[in-house]
């Protein structure tokens, strides 16, 4: 079944209606999360009518629905991509075998810590930008954080479905937790380090759905493969979701380079911030930090956790159909660890370092993404270029968290690494130059004067498309 069915209390194509128990208690769950959204979300525009995409059907015509909408009343549901049947577990130790409709009694624990890590993060975000509303840069753009920010709702709705369905009585209290933590509070905080991390001027956010959001992207995709199926299935939907976040995100900043581009070409010479634009070395060291932070979401670079998770079958590699060898036995990963103060090659077993396989992956991403910005700059004949800081560097998790290492990745020592920590991450004063300019413009059709508009409406509506009934 791939199309929605709409009529019910809970959106969904899993036939929950079929399930009275489980309905019940999703149910019940429905109003504690209103109640979190109701004060942890963008909650100062819970009652404007938002061009938002709905969800009619788990294909790739699926999308093409839109209209205005109250958050609140978004119909967050669940959704999973069509069983396919006869889906063998593609790698680890029980390669070959039935994928489980039921979760394994011997892997309960990991399972439900991999989808409660997936789940915990997605109110965590939400959090983050709930007051990025009241000065984003057009309306086009406040559009954009609100549809992403019901689509991670809807993602934590995804891992709920799973903790409810198939975890019983834990399942259930997890799922009340998840409402619980709060991102940045010391007492109760979210699970993993970025989620605590505070996002609150418009470059952050264009930072984070660049780069934070797509280690959810690799993470999903690596879930994706899992041998429990039910999370293959709801991962894979997410996944179409998640293209959009990362969109917003690449071109957000793009159209912040486009625009300081286009004041130095008119100033030659002359500081940009004269003109309301972001010079181009602020806008890295935001790359530098939200890339950095966001790269300790893969966890440590040896990790019997993550040679656990492959072995058991939860948790592949991402596209784990290209690779040669689904076992990763008897395999080796050449790492240059830091130990004892030292960079030394080692070679770890495979299994050991799928956190750091999947990182590979997701520099690559990232580098493709700055290559994108760098054509900005050449197209507007400008001769700066945007670098990806190493992996390495101001990490927080992990080897490297033990030392200092320059944007290139080579360890220096603490009064190098704070004689130049001003010129790598954002000081204060850039974050305060930037808070500055953060106005909102929600006149349809305009812009604020520190990035350019979109070269394409949403759903290909006109430039000065109301996006936000405000
Ligand atoms: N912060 O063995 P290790 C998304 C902990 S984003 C804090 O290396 P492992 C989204 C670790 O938990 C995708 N703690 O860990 C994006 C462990 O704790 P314990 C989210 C960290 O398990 C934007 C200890 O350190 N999904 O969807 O191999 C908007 C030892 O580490 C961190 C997932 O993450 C950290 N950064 O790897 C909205 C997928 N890193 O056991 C949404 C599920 C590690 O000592 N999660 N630790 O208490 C996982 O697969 C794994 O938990 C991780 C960590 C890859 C995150
Ligand atoms: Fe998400
Ligand atoms: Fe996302």
């Amino acid at each position: 079944m791939s199309s929605i069915d709409y009529s019910q209390k809970i959106p969904n194509n899993v036939d929950l209606a079929s399930d009275k128990r489980l309905q019940r208690a999703l149910e019940a769950w429905q109003p504690s999360y209103i109640e979190w959204w109701n004060s942890m979300g963008p909650t100062d525009f819970n009652t404007k009518e938002i061009y938002l995409r709905t969800a009619v059907s788990v294909d790739a015509s699926g999308w093409a629905n839109f209209g205005f909408v109250k958050m609140p009343e978004y119909r967050w549901g669940i959704f999973l991509e069509p069983q396919q049947q006869g889906r063998k577990i593609g790698f680890g130790d029980h390669m070959g075998e039935d994928a489980w409709q039921q979760v394994p009694g011997e892997y309960r624990n990991w399972l439900r810590r991999l989808i409660v890590t997936q789940g915990d993060t997605e109110p965590a975000s939400v959090e983050q930008q709930r007051l990025l509303g009241h000065t984003a840069p057009s309306l086009y753009d406040l559009r954009n954080l609100f549809q992403v920010n019901v689509e991670e709702g809807r993602h934590l709705w995804a891992m709920v479905y799973l903790l409810h369905t198939y975890f019983g009585r834990d399942g259930r209290e997890e799922a009340e937790e998840l409402l619980q933590r709060r991102s940045g509070n010391p007492d109760h905080p979210r699970i993993l380090s970025t989620f605590n991390e505070p996002c609150e001027d418009w470059l952050s956010f264009l930072c984070f759905t660049m780069f934070t959001d797509r280690d959810g992207k690799f993470q999903l995709l690596t879930l994706a493969e899992s041998g429990f199926d039910p999370l293959a299935r709801t991962c894979r939907f997410m996944l179409t979701e998640e293209a959009h976040h990362m969109f917003v995100g690449q071109t957000g900043v793009g159209r912040v380079i486009e625009r300081t581009c286009q004041v130095m070409k008119e100033h030659p010479g002359q500081d940009v911030k004269q003109y309301g634009a972001i010079p181009m070395e602020i806008i890295q060291r935001y790359i530098n930090f939200w890339s950095a932070s966001s790269t300790d979401l893969f966890g440590a670079e040896v990790s019997s956790n993550s040679a656990n998770f492959f072995g058991a079958g939860l948790k592949g590699r991402a596209y784990e159909d290209r690779q040669e060898e689904h076992t990763a036995l008897n395999q080796e990963y050449a790492l240059t660890r830091f130990t004892d103060g030292k960079l030394v090659d080692e070679n770890v077993a495979l299994r050991n370092a799928m956190n750091e396989v999947l990182r590979d992956e997701y520099v690559k991403d990232n580098l493709k993404g700055i290559d994108y910005w760098n054509r900005v700059c050449e197209r507007y004949e400008n001769p700066y270029r945007f670098s990806l800081p190493h992996r390495r560097f101001n990490r927080k998790i992990g080897d490297y968290a033990a030392g200092r290492f320059d944007l290139e990745g080579n360890l220096i020592d603490e009064r190098t690494w704070l004689a130049n920590a001003d010129k790598w991450l954002p000081t204060a004063a850039d974050k305060q130059y930037v808070k500055s300019l953060m106005v909102p413009c929600y006149k349809p059709g305009k812009i604020a004067g520190w990035i350019a508009p979109p070269p394409k409406g949403v759903d290909n509506q006109a430039e000065d498309f109301e996006y936000v009934r405000l």
